[in-house]
């Protein structure tokens, strides 16, 4: 398996080449430190979709915003690097091409100065001719495209700011939708509801003619607003959809004036306290680009509109392939709770004590305090004692980062002694038991809100399940694995019954969700790893032994996928697809997930573990690093999403585990061997 370890500052190993075990485990320790910041957390590239940088900037286009030349020149490198070889762009990195986005990203390229005669826009614009044009966009590019002049808004289906007056309890009304959804619906019904059109100047004329291979004046907006290239349809469209759609435009041709200006001023109130709680950072890059757009239409150069030009650059990251939009403001919280954890547990030296302390700091700032002002009349489920996926400026909590800091903390705190307040542990208690559904599940941001049916109403194109918040394996297994560690630290305490109660109805939840190959569906990670490894957590914390039937039939299944050499390695394709696609070559993050299960399911001295940890070992760089991989986060099923951060801390992490399992006594292992399974 692994090299032995250095005796007496020698090498016993007769495999010269071969670091021994504990060598792996420094490396990767400083590999982590060298690339920790100064404020204890870690910061990472968070791109993937290849929707994002194009509305970044056209969002500065339209409100004027300049771009530095050295940023642009980047920002063109790394569209140029994400072209597919057909000459278009994907939904994402991986993706083939849409009509969405190589319509978007072609207009990017331009409005940062490249010439339309360029051979790589020749070859976009060819992609894009071939498919018929814009006209034939997934729903979503067409918006923005209107924003920018360069659609016609007849060419729309209607977003009415209107269905914000309803009353609460309809089951459309917007609050009820997932909050990235409603908060996308929020600013985009503001821009719809006063066709807000950027001037059409000479450039913009141009890039209608570029973009329609009819010509713009020939184009037919009615038969537009539904038609759908077939490389841009993710989802089904429901014969509801089509029936709404139509009930909605008979209502917006007969829109009263007055009841449009009250509708206006309500929704515009609302991004006022989006604002006012995330401090002009939005919850997302989709609204936090609409925001800015509003308050352009708005109120020009305005106080809104300063503040939140600030904040813009915030999204932009520099990585190795250009500059990028993140799609998250950053993921800090998130990636310091998974490093601290895996830190926590490595052997302690004085290095693992400087790190935790650090993290500790990061993570200790950035929990949230205080729910947001009146959160009633903005639909906000409560905040204190959450912690969000970036940092305490945004300020919305999640479920599961709210779980994963916790852990954190009593993580920190059994390596360091170094100890979060207990006031604020049970402030996040009571905000997780406060984020249990009904089905005993975690949602992502709040309780599931509205019915399932709404899903038929899922106008995007291109993303599934967005419509409302639904129960995740991923944020029940977190949640549970939180909830459990308080009670293992304090006894439960005052909240003892409550999370009893809790876990009991979440293991019900997971065994539900548990698919007959044993394997868990992962939603916000690549795919059936991913949940496999959340979902083995989730019931090892709620008490299930090693035999038990579940964890079997889960370890079988990642034995089933384990490769020759020992990884496993599966593509965000299974995500769409809803089965396991495997990847060409092995992946060290997900044979870490996969590691990480098989150890915390007993298997630590299994012969699969020995050989993903050679693997994980034959990967690892001389400085601790492993080189680039494949997409191992995704969202809303279709969408991967690059966690830059992933490499450093779960084969690090893996290998911790591994190790420990080898300290174990032999009596211990000589049990578990003995265990069937
Ligand atoms: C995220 C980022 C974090 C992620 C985890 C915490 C990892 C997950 O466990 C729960 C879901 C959550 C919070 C999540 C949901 C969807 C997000 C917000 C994203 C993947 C980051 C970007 C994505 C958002 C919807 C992208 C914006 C684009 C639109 C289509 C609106």
């Amino acid at each position: 398996m692994l090299g032995s370890e250095r005796t007496n500052g020698e090498r016993t190993d007769t495999r010269e080449a071969r670091p021994g075990r504990l060598d792996l485990l420094e490396r990767g320790l400083l590999h982590l430190s060298r690339t920790q910041h100064a404020d204890g957390s870690w910061h990472g590239d968070y791109g993937g979709p290849m929707f994002l940088l194009p509305l970044y900037i056209a969002t500065c286009r339209v409100t004027g915003l300049e771009l530095e030349p050295a940023v642009r020149q980047e920002m063109l490198r790394y569209l140029k690097a994400h072209q597919n070889a057909d000459g278009g762009f994907g939904l994402h990195i991986e993706a083939k091409s849409s009509v969405f986005t190589t319509s978007l990203n072609y207009v990017g390229a331009r409005l940062l100065g490249e010439p339309a005669s360029a051979e790589w826009l020749a070859r976009a614009r060819t992609w894009l001719h071939e498919h018929g044009g814009p006209t034939r966009s997934s729903s979503w590019g067409k918006y923005f495209l209107a924003v920018l002049g360069l659609y016609d808004y007849r060419g729309l289906n209607p977003v009415l700011p209107e269905l914000w007056l309803l009353p609460t309890q309809a089951p459309i009304h917007p609050s009820r939708l997932w909050c990235h959804c409603r908060m996308v619906y929020l600013p985009l019904s503001y821009l719809y509801g006063r066709r807000a059109a950027a001037p059409v100047t000479d450039t913009i004329r141009e890039l209608r003619a570029e973009l329609y291979p009819e010509g713009y004046a020939r184009v037919d907006w009615e038969a537009a607003r539904s038609s759908l290239a077939p490389t841009d349809r993710l989802t089904t469209r429901s014969a509801l959809l089509d029936a709404g759609n139509e009930l909605l435009l008979r209502a917006e041709r007969r829109m009263p004036g007055l009841l449009r200006k009250r509708a206006l001023a309500y929704v515009l109130d609302q991004i006022r306290r989006e604002d006012e709680n995330t401090d002009y950072i939005c919850i997302g890059p989709i609204n936090k680009l609409l925001h800015v757009l509003v308050w352009h239409f708005e109120a020009p150069g305005g106080r809104e509109a300063r503040a939140h030009a600030r904040r813009l650059p915030e999204y932009l990251y520099q990585a190795p392939d250009g500059v990028k939009m993140n799609g998250y403001n950053n993921s800090r919280l998130w990636d310091t709770t998974f490093a601290a954890q895996a830190v926590a547990r490595a052997p302690e030296t004085e290095l693992t004590r400087g790190i935790l302390a650090r993290a500790f700091t990061y993570i200790e700032q950035n929990q949230v305090l205080t729910d947001v002002r009146e959160p009633d009349r903005c639909f906000r489920h409560a905040s204190k004692g959450g912690w969000p996926f970036s940092d305490r400026a945004h300020g919305w909590p999640i479920s599961d980062c709210t779980a994963e800091g916790l852990k954190a903390c009593l993580a920190i705190e059994a390596a360091t002694g170094r100890a979060l307040e207990r006031s604020r542990l049970d402030d996040a208690v009571e905000l997780m038991l406060s984020l249990q559904n009904e089905d005993g599940g975690w949602a992502t941001y709040e309780l599931t809100r509205g019915p399932a049916w709404l899903e038929l109403l899922n106008a995007s194109d291109c993303f599934r399940e967005i419509m409302i918040d639904y129960s995740y394996v991923e944020c029940t297994s977190a949640c549970m694995q939180a909830l459990a560690a308080y009670r293992t630290r304090f006894g439960g305490g005052r909240f003892a019954s409550r999370i009893h109660a809790s876990i009991v109805r979440g293991r019900r939840f997971l065994e539900q969700a548990q698919r007959v190959d044993g394997s868990w569906e992962g939603s916000w990670g690549v795919c059936f790893t991913y949940g496999t490894w959340f979902g083995v957590l989730g019931l090892k914390a709620a008490g299930a032994s090693d035999e038990a039937p579940e964890l079997a039939r889960a370890c079988e299944f990642l034995r089933a996928h384990q490769r020759q050499d020992g990884s496993w390695g599966e593509s965000v394709e299974s995500c769409a697809r809803r089965h396991y696609v495997p990847t060409a070559e092995g992946q060290a993050v997900m044979t870490a997930w996969a590691t990480l299960a098989l150890i915390a399911a007993g298997r630590g001295t299994s012969s699969e573990v020995a050989r993903a940890v050679d693997f994980l070992s034959r990967r690892q760089r001389a400085d601790g690093s492993y080189a680039d991989e494949k997409l191992a986060g995704v969202f809303n099923k279709t969408c991967g999403i690059q966690y830059d951060n992933y490499l450093k801390i779960f084969p690090f992490w893996a290998l911790v585990e591994a190790e420990r399992v080898q300290q174990t006594p032999s009596v211990t292992r000589a049990r578990e061997e003995a265990r069937p399974g």
